[in-house]
């Protein structure tokens, strides 16, 4: 009994051994350690023996692994083989980058989560981005009209870095079952920051359009209409030119924030300055600013209200020995072309126009050199102020609205600037 039982006991010890060993062999570690070699669940990285990038699935034991697989083309070719990289987290890429290139694809990969996969857009580029969303997951959808689907199909996403401001332009075919739709975001967790979509269409193309500054990131999603996943090839360009809300004043456009808000002191047309933004307050910010081109009029809404007083003699023109202690916005106007700058103000949309009067100097914080015609005070409330004086190419003059009279009058107003 003795010995069948130690007999029993070497057998046992063996092939617990034998096991051990050829699950060893299996996974390319050493399981006899009593480690944990990943997050069950997660996905890892993985090298086929033709030296593409994988992915396998963290075991519940948290020491083997599913076979390594590809999004393309399922399970390695030739089986796995080791690499440096072997086990690693699929990192969360936040670097653009030529290590791109060797992330791994598929479920849990980079395509598969936020930010996505970075790539260099760059003008004039013909960018070609193929992949198939069969083995990733439903995380996201589309938003607004015809692109509000995507909510059951699976969703790939791309961080997009263009290196120039212009128009961009996306296609995406889908092929294999996918009818695609395209989407972009400008925070890629956040649906409601979507800014161009390209609602699915009968030939499984989807295609938009977006204006795209350089310097931000924007977040292409490819998803699928009608719970569709499968291959796609999107192509991307990228033509660059000038537009409003690229952040730089062109050809006829009064202000150019580069943002899409209204009321800020410059409008979303880039034609109106409307508003009363922090820079109206001071010489030291540098006063509101406003382009002004040959034969336009360009309007503002504003108001004195929301200013200190930073102009206490508004202009030696209209310095009549005293102070001024109003509260003033200070707009800055570039001048396109030499010629006579018109300045007008009149009553707002709602409500009497305050008695303000309307000043102008060469240099935000001098009141000299100031001629006579830089200075309009002659009505009261309910009276508009016009000024007309010359002005040169590119050099700036600054306009305030002030209150008028003897007491702090103050409020709102309609300004506009003509440049004839
Ligand atoms: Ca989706
Ligand atoms: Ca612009
Ligand atoms: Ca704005
Ligand atoms: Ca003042």
């Amino acid at each position: 009994m003795r010995l069948r039982s130690l007999l029993f006991s070497a057998a046992a010890v063996a092939s617990v051994l034998i096991a051990t060993q050829g699950c060893a062999l299996l996974e390319g570690t050493d399981t006899t350690k009593d480690e944990k070699l990943c997050v069950p669940g997660a996905y890892v990285f993985c090298r086929c023996a033709d030296r593409t990038p994988g992915t396998k699935l963290c075991r519940d034991d948290a020491k083997s692994f599913d076979a390594c697989m590809t999004s393309d083309d399922g399970e390695c070719v030739g089986g796995e083989v080791d690499d440096p990289q072997t086990n690693e987290p699929i990192p969360r890429d936040d670097d653009p980058g030529p290590d791109d290139d060797d992330d791994p694809p598929g479920k849990g990969g980079v395509l598969d989560s936020c930010p996505g996969k970075s790539t260099a857009v760059q003008p004039g580029q013909d960018i070609k981005l193929e992949g198939d969303t069969s083995t990733a997951t439903d995380d996201r959808k589309g938003r607004q009209g015809a692109c509000a689907v995507g909510a059951g199909g699976n969703d790939h996403v791309y961080r997009l870095i263009p290196s120039g401001s212009g128009s961009l332009e996306v296609k995406v075919q889908g092929s294999d079952g996918l009818d695609p739709v395209a989407y972009i975001r400008s925070t890629c967790d956040d649906e409601d920051s979507q800014v161009s979509c390209g609602p699915p269409s009968a030939n499984k193309l989807s295609q938009l359009k977006l204006n795209v500054t350089t310097g931000k990131e924007y977040f292409l999603f490819i998803d699928g209409a009608s719970s569709s996943a499968g291959k796609y090839v999107a192509n991307l360009k990228l033509t660059t030119g000038s537009f409003c809300g690229d952040g730089k004043v062109d050809a006829n456009e009064a202000c150019d924030d580069g943002n899409k808000v209204e009321d800020d002191g410059c409008s979303n047309d880039c034609k109106k300055v409307n508003g009363n933004p922090t820079t109206g307050g001071s010489c030291g910010e540098g006063g509101h600013p406003v382009d002004v081109w040959t034969g336009q009029t360009v309007t503002g809404t504003g108001s004195t209200n929301s200013y200190g007083n930073a102009w206490n003699a508004p202009s030696a023109a209209c310095d009549t020995g005293g102070t001024n202690n109003y509260q003033d916005h200070i707009y800055a106007v570039t001048p396109r072309a030499s010629g006579n700058l018109v300045v007008t103000l009149s009553a707002p949309a709602v409500g009497t126009l305050p008695n303000l009067m309307l000043s102008a100097r060469r240099s935000c914080a001098s009141a000299t050199p100031a001629t006579s015609n830089m200075c309009a005070n002659n009505g009261g409330v309910g009276s508009g102020e016009t000024m007309t004086f010359s002005v040169t190419k590119d050099t700036k003059v600054f306009v305030g609205v002030d209150g008028g009279g003897v007491t702090n009058n103050k409020g709102d107003y309609v300004i506009s600037f003509r440049l004839q």
